[in-house]
């Protein structure tokens, strides 16, 4: 079995679990039961990579902010120099008058990546941060 070969076997499901997972098929636009199958399974080791302590993982934070709040721009500079090693590419958008989007793509570890979400998620004047958590898996 080399890497990249495909290998086709079969699993049996209750008619029911089967119906569920071609309701999802057609709702998210998928052409086939196994591409599915094969998205579920790569998300459930994406998943395993942020449960595993020393794992190397990527996220996506995506903040909005108010600019005009006193000292906020400076404190998010600060985090971000502060371990500026886990920051690969920051970017940014002036969305009106008051708010900036960045998305901030990390490297690191879960612990790493997660402390600083929380760091700049927790900051005054952050009125949104989410963190998209991915990982390299085999495919
Ligand atoms: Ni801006």
């Amino acid at each position: 079995m080399t890497a990249r070969e495909t290998i086709r076997f079969s699993v049996s499901l209750p008619a029911t679990l089967l119906a569920e997972l071609d309701r999802r098929i057609v709702g998210r636009g998928y052409d086939s039961r196994s591409e599915f199958v094969r998205d579920l399974i790569r998300a459930r080791l994406v998943e395993e990579a942020w449960a595993g302590a020393g794992s190397e993982v990527h996220g996506v934070l995506t903040i909005i902010y108010d600019h005009h709040r006193r000292g906020l721009t400076d404190k998010l500079h600060r985090v971000q120099h502060h371990r500026f090693v886990h920051i690969l590419c920051t970017q940014h958008v002036h969305l009106d008058h008051d708010h900036c989007l960045e998305t901030i793509v990390l490297r690191g570890t879960p612990g790493e990546i997660e402390r600083m979400a929380l760091e700049i998620g927790g900051l005054k004047g952050v009125s949104f941060a989410e963190l998209a958590r991915t990982a390299v898996v085999d495919d």
